[in-house]
């Protein structure tokens, strides 16, 4: 990563001017990521061997979710251990079977497959990757655990080498646990039923601090690949913009045993002409005259463009070729502005889900391209990975058509907190300084929450009811906020910036939607987590989407700049459309009054069902989402000229939730429905963004280059 510096005004000429700039822009500032999580691309060094298709599943329904390990099924083939039925990779495992216990189904699901290794990979690095899978995974090659991984959305891999056979068949067995608890992310609760006259004995249910399914299984890519013994194992980009020149600020790390390795780092264009190269492992390439990336709606001749970063690791051992894509452009908050190449950005957005009827978050190219052409459609030019990362194949997408995207963390509904660890929190605080509390955080945590000792000390001379409460309550860790949370908040935040550290798609980062940042012990905790996520890459923006109020909240002051979800007319004042703009405006303007930030309204929708009219409108029917969304777009126009950067429906379609009494088949606050058709808020919202595309003077957008109705 490197330091960012503002434009040196002084008087020499340009090309001076850049070689300063270059050298002042080289200046390390954080600490690179340990190791890579580079997408497996094949190249002349490197071969990719899909694993999707139909593997063997079964799931552990035993009262204690546990006779899987206590038979040690990972010690066999998995039909041996009972039935298994085929089950499709990738995809959730839910809405596959008619049986409702699978559907259902909490704890732990099994799957294997068998496999050859390809016989000329036998000198080679060979690693077996996951694109992700929900949520705690257990990965074993022929009957020997390889890895764990703790979290859905993201990728893992090991190294597989000492477990293959090159001879005979393999075989991968992997368990994966779809249990939300206090401190998983997202996070969520187990409930067990006492009541013997109402539940049978053990029963237990998975509550959820989310509004969408709970699906769960293998749902990327399983790809075995292979790498020469020495290789590319990192490549980090950060780019920069002088007059027209580009900068590329790259480091690259290598894996394998440390021979005399030789570097070839070349910037290759889209007619695949090098136009900067060098030997180091660190350095700053400038790219003359380059093509900035743009979204689609700034630049719609050539949006989204992107360069190749070649490269070509030589040692003893081989050599490996990798082909990093990237594109040149820069992300600045400046006062009330969000800059994309110095130009302000105007997010015409939507907030999706991966979501979709059969294969629940499955990978699914089809859907993909769908989405992306019907974004297309609206003008929408940004969107947020509401509330957990996407697919890698997606993302690709919103690099190489130049839509922009708010990085989201699986940091849904953080706010659970007992009143034992609200009180043990204060009592801490008693202790230390509140600044020590937001310094050390972490290690104050690890002082105050799991020590039972000092705890014991503390509450000995407190009131009885006091220290039973803290004993039975706070020893349950039932709290999002504790240091078990944090600590994997922090590795999950490292691995989402790992993976998508290089696409210029994404602007911000997002931590978390919707935390209790009402509640003190939310300040240390979310000022840990965002400081962590600029101290891995101070290119972008980071932040978190919040539901608070501006008087109330406790961590919008470590943000850069400001998302916040409103859904008047709908969950207050329902009905009252009338009411809107007022509260709005009221609202947004208290913000910004308070913080001088930009802000982006990141929710706003109400469910509709489709074919269901009402004039005058009512809830429900595709007249009220309408009139809702025109009430809030009418307060948006009065702010969207002076701070507000953004405005994102809720939502892009309709999705799947828990089944529940205020959701008919799921959440209906799609501007599509599931199966992507347009309600008449489709219509509305994309004469908006197509007029705001055409019309606005903050782009260099040139014409009208679209059909507005
Ligand atoms: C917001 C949440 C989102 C929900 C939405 C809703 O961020 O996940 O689906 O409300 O209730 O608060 O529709």
């Amino acid at each position: 990563m490197y330091a960012r510096v503002k434009f040196l005004h002084i008087n020499m000429n340009s090309f001076q001017a850049l070689a300063i700039y270059v050298m002042v822009a080289l200046v390390p500032t954080s600490a690179v990521l340990d190791r890579g999580m580079l997408y497996p691309r094949s190249s002349e060094s490197r071969s990719l061997f899909n694993l999707d298709g139909m593997w063997n599943f079964r799931v552990d329904a035993s009262p204690s979710r546990n006779d899987s390990f206590d038979k040690k099924w990972y010690l066999q083939p998995l039909d041996k251990t009972g039935s298994v039925i085929p089950m499709p990779v990738p995809s959730s495992y839910n809405d596959i079977t008619q049986d409702k216990s699978i559907r259902d189904f909490v704890g732990w699901a099994w799957y294997d497959r068998q496999f050859y290794t390809p016989a000329t990979w036998n000198s080679q690095r060979i690693v077996l990757r996951f694109g992700s899978a929900h949520y705690y995974t257990i990965v074993w090659v022929n009957y020997q655990e390889v890895m764990r991984h703790d979290g859905g959305h993201l990728p893992f891999e090991a190294e597989v080498n000492s477990y293959l056979y090159f001879d005979r068949v393999n075989r991968v067995t992997v368990a994966v646990n779809n249990t939300l608890t206090s401190t998983t992310l997202p996070p969520g609760s187990i409930t067990y039923k006492a009541d013997p006259n109402m539940y049978p004995p053990g029963y237990f249910v998975q509550d959820l601090q989310m509004d969408f399914f709970n699906y769960a299984g293998i749902h990327r890519h399983v790809t075995l690949y292979s790498t020469p013994r020495v290789y590319v194992d990192d490549i980090t980009i950060v780019t920069d913009i002088f007059k027209e020149n580009g900068i590329v600020n790259y480091t690259i790390k290598t894996g394998g045993p440390s021979d005399q390795i030789s570097l070839k780092v070349e910037v290759v264009d889209k007619d695949e002409k090098v136009v900067a190269s060098s030997t180091k492992n660190q350095s700053s390439l400038i790219v003359h005259n380059a093509r900035y990336w743009w979204p689609y709606t700034m630049n719609p001749k050539m949006p989204g463009y992107m360069y190749t970063l070649r490269v070509t690791l030589v040692s003893v051992n081989g050599t490996d070729v990798y082909r990093q894509p990237f594109g040149i452009r820069t992300v600045r908050v400046l006062g009330s502005k969000l800059l994309i190449n110095q130009d302000p950005f105007y997010c015409l957005g939507v907030n999706k889900h991966e979501d979709f009827d059969i294969r629940g978050k499955g990978l699914d190219y089809a859907l993909i391209a769908k989405d992306f052409n019907l974004m297309k459609w609206l003008g929408a030019n940004c969107f947020r990975t509401s509330h957990y990362p996407y697919a890698e194949e997606l993302m690709d997408q919103a690099d190489q058509q130049g839509i922009v995207v708010i990085d989201e963390s699986p940091g849904v509904g953080i706010g659970k907190i007992s009143k034992a660890a609200t009180k043990y929190y204060k009592l801490g605080k008693l202790k230390c300084s509140k600044r020590s509390m937001e310094n050390v955080y972490f290690q104050e945590c690890q002082k105050h929450q799991p020590n039972k000792r000092r705890i014991k000390e503390q509450v000995k001379n407190r009131k009885k009811k006091v220290k039973k409460k803290m004993k039975s309550e706070f020893f349950k860790r039932d709290e999002n906020f504790g240091n078990v949370s944090l600590a994997h908040h922090l590795e999950v935040m490292e691995e989402l910036v790992r993976r998508d550290k290089n696409r210029p798609s994404v602007i911000i980062w997002s931590v978390a939607n919707e935390p209790a940042t009402n509640k003190p012990i939310a300040e240390p905790y979310f000022k840990t987590v965002l400081n962590h996520v600029r101290s891995l890459d101070l290119s972008r923006p980071v932040t978190f989407v919040c539901n608070q109020n501006f008087n109330n909240d406790v961590a919008i002051p470590y943000v850069d700049i400001i998302l916040v979800n409103r859904y008047y007319g709908w969950y207050s004042d329902t009905g009252h459309t009338e009411l809107i703009q007022r509260q709005l405006e009221y609202d947004f303007r208290q913000w910004h009054q308070k913080y001088a930030k930009p802000m982006i309204l990141s929710e706003y929708g109400a469910d509709t069902v489709p074919g269901i009219h009402r004039d005058p409108s009512f809830v429900f029917s595709e007249e009220y989402q309408v009139e809702f969304l025109q009430e809030y777009h009418q307060a948006l126009d009065t702010m969207r000229r002076d701070f507000v950067v953004g405005e994102m429906v809720w939502n892009f379609a309709d999705f799947m939730t828990a089944q529940g009494i205020t959701r008919v088949l799921g959440n209906r606050k799609g501007i599509f429905t599931r199966d992507r058709q347009p309600k008449m808020s489709a219509h509305v919202l994309r004469s908006r963004y197509l007029n705001i595309a055409n019309n606005t003077h903050y782009s260099n957008f040139e014409g009208t280059l679209y059909f507005v109705p």
